[in-house]
């Protein structure tokens, strides 16, 4: 059989992608360059970029280098810094996308409603009263999306300003304000220092639980870097390498209780211990700004100046609860009041999420919110079994500790494309995997789960579900790779992959 004869009979699909971030602009890349022309990206926000669009906060950047935190295909030689800010990613992705001219496949400020299974074809409403009926479907609407602000007493009575960190307010203006931060991860340590050295403002920051912190120095690249980065691609490519290298490394001591991920995870932890012994000096700071669980189970904060900010005068950390909102600020549980102007929320996101809430149906109609009422998981983070033709990207167990999501991405696209292949030409009628495939790959990954530090570390994270099993990766990044390599057809409803494979290659 020729290649062309081959081409002609294979399946052309039609495809809708829902989110134009970071996932989804993998996706419609590798689509097109796999022939698929029938291809259609939805955006609910107004331009694409997903997180890097939506989180403004001053001081939002990337805790994962730059080279690591870009493309395999796309590299970019011209990055301002070691970890670069979120404008800057945000541009990079922007750019990505022209440079692929995938607006002539996008729509902008649409939402999806509903994607309902129907007769082999999925059903796709938006708010703009738009129908699609597609053959594939991806849910590209990324983890951490849904932003979460706690039901505090007394929040609606508040009179200042009050928003999520994701939500970032530009309108309110800050110098000489007293700022409240509820929360102190990832993103607070980044806004923290910056509302500190706002002018005039006195910032009261209510710490719920500690962080293990690892100092890391934003250092600059000059123009001779990046003009080295420039001309020679794999210089960018070597030090992506090396630092995927490191947080490989670093991501798989958390993951098991053997001598050698106990060893590392000493290490690390004495490394973050070093930087709040040499940072911090006031013994009383000291011990409230030290952690009591196991590092690494919760995200390992990367920062370079959040303690030497929470040390200005015009700081102050508060570790007892807060117990109300009142019209002009915040009391603690010991009865304490703080007068505040402004409330920043910093404090997360839901994990589980995914591409909910729309209404989400499969086949016969099989609704995701029963599926998912139990327990939220999936068939190699990728697959909803009962839900064809339908790929879940960034889906349960795809985030590998502080590991590049971008390297997850590719990885996931490009399993999803051999499934997309299979259904082209026919080794598989629709792309399912059996409920017993995906019940026992999560048996596996329950019990490697079990010896994680996200489980064992004494600590509660978003990397955890509602009944405290992690939702993250419980082994190195190789095996992550090795586990979606290519699908194992046996796994999958009414797979054909023998008698297809050797009518291709015939
Ligand atoms: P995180 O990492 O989920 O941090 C949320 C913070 O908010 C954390 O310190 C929480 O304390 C705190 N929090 C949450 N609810 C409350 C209430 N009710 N009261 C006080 N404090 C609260 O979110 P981020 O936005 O910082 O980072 C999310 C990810 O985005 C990050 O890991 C990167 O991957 C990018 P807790 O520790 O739960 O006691």
């Amino acid at each position: 059989m020729t290649k062309g004869n081959s081409a002609k009979a294979r399946r052309q699909p039609s495809v809708l992608i829902i989110g134009a971030g970071m996932t989804g602009i993998c996706l419609a890349i590798k689509l097109r360059e796999a022939g698929i022309s029938d291809l259609l990206m939805i955006e609910k926000g107004s331009s694409v970029g997903g997180t890097w669009r939506e989180n403004t906060y001053p001081g939002v950047a990337c805790d994962i280098p730059s080279h690591a935190y870009t493309y395999s295909f796309a590299q970019n030689p011209d990055w301002s810094s070691l970890l670069a800010g979120g404008a800057e990613i945000h541009a990079y992705f922007k750019s990505v996308f022209e440079q692929y001219q995938l607006d002539n496949c996008t729509r902008l400020n649409e939402k999806v409603l509903s994607s309902v299974y129907q007769e082999g074809r999925w059903h796709v409403q938006t708010d703009q009263g738009n129908h699609h009926t597609v053959d594939l479907l991806f849910a590209a609407s990324g983890m951490l999306h849904q932003p979460v602000t706690p039901e505090l007493p007394g929040r609606a009575e508040f009179s200042g300003a009050q928003f999520h960190s994701a939500q970032w307010n530009h309108e309110v203006e800050l110098e000489g304000k007293r700022i409240a931060v509820v929360g102190t991860g990832s993103s607070a340590t980044q806004l923290i220092p910056k509302l500190i050295n706002t002018p005039g403002t006195r910032v009261t920051v209510f710490q719920r639980t500690p962080q293990w912190v690892v100092k890391v120095e934003n250092e600059a690249y000059s123009a001779e870097e990046q003009q080295q980065f420039r001309n020679q691609p794999d210089k960018a490519r070597k030090l992506a390498r090396q630092i995927l290298w490191v947080y490989d490394k670093t991501t798989t001591a958390l993951t098991g209780q053997r001598l050698w991920h106990r060893l590392m995870r000493l290490s690390m932890a004495w490394n973050a211990r070093r930087y709040l012994n040499q940072a911090v000096k006031n013994p009383e700071l000291k011990r409230k700004l030290t952690p009591d669980y196991a590092i690494g189970c919760k995200r390992v904060v990367l920062a370079s100046g959040f303690y030497e900010a929470l040390q200005q005068d015009n700081a102050e950390l508060i570790t007892d609860s807060i117990s109300a909102i009142e019209d002009n600020g915040i009391r603690t549980s010991t009865g304490e009041f703080h007068e505040i102007d402004v409330i920043v929320y910093a404090t997360g996101f839901n994990p589980v999420a995914y591409m909910r809430p729309m209404k989400f149906l499969g086949q016969d109609g099989l609704d995701i919110e029963s599926v998912w009422k139990d327990k939220v998981q999936a068939y190699r983070s990728v697959l909803l079994p009962g839900f064809p033709n339908f790929f879940l990207m960034i889906g349960p167990n795809s985030p590998i500790g502080n590991y590049s999501i971008i390297s997850i991405a590719e990885a996931q696209t490009a399993y999803a494309m051999q499934l997309v292949e299979a259904w082209r030409d026919g080794r598989l009628d629709k792309i399912d995997v059996s409920a017993a495939a995906t019940q026992e790959w999560n048996q596996k990954l329950r019990a490697k789960l079990k010896d994680t530090v996200w489980a064992t570390g004494g600590c509660n994270s978003w990397y955890l579900d509602a009944d405290g099993d992690p939702l993250s990766w419980p082994d190195s990044w190789q095996n992550f790779l090795r586990s979606i390599e290519s699908p194992k057809w046996d796994d999958f409803v009414g797979a054909n992959a023998g008698s297809a494979e050797s009518s291709a290659n015939a």
